[in-house]
């Protein structure tokens, strides 16, 4: 059995300073940096959009950052503008070891749909091509860490598990933004889709 680590989103935005950042979002990088010496893969996935995305408050006139809205495929958080496709925000944090990854898959870059998850866009059908690459190379076990444990890392973890990967998260190597009860909702969901958490 393959397992590959997946780090979810270890992006300056997402760290203490940044756009959108989660408390306590660096702390994690020196233990998933020794994680990776043991994997035998290491996916990196990075939050990827283009100005004026639709997960934006700044795009819905009136509205403010962590307001939900209803989108064509559900509702939706609106956010604090980050991880814009170049700025240094989308960077990954300077401490990860990034040089160590076998692929760094990006995601949210269509305008009109957020991509939580690193499998499906938040429409849930849109595929991001990674389930394929993991598939190709024999992957069917997955570790999950990163940011944030109650949205991308949640989203990642629940539909890994759906398509029939084996997936554990370590939580202790997560980060959560927890908004209104969203980190009981994501540890709850994720038990009921079959994800270990450890
Ligand atoms: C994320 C909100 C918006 C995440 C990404 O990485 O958890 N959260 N975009
Ligand atoms: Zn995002």
């Amino acid at each position: 059995m393959t397992t590959a680590l997946i780090v979810i989103d270890v992006q300056n935005d997402f760290c203490p300073g940044g756009a959108l950042a989660v408390p306590g979002g660096d702390e994690i990088i020196d233990g998933i940096n020794g994680l990776m010496a043991d994997a035998s893969a290491v996916i990196l996935t990075q939050d990827w959009h283009p100005a004026g995305h639709s997960s934006f408050a700044s795009s819905h006139e009136g509205r403010a950052p962590y307001e939900l809205t209803d989108m064509p495929y559900g509702p939706q958080v609106l956010w604090p503008d980050h991880c814009i496709q170049g700025s240094p925000g989308a960077g990954f944090h300077t401490r990860l070891d990034v040089d160590r990854a076998d692929m760094i898959i990006r995601k949210g870059y269509n305008p009109a749909i957020d991509s939580y998850s690193a499998l499906f866009e938040n429409d849930h059908v849109t595929p991001t091509g990674l389930e394929g690459y993991l598939r190709t190379r024999g992957i069917s076990e997955l570790l999950m860490v990163g940011l944030a444990l109650d949205f991308c890392v949640n989203f990642s973890a629940v539909d890994a598990a759906k398509q029939g990967f084996r997936v554990t998260v370590r939580e202790d190597l997560c980060r959560a933004i927890d908004l209104d009860g969203s980190l009981d909702a994501a540890r709850s969901g994720m038990r009921d889709a079959g994800v270990t958490l450890i």
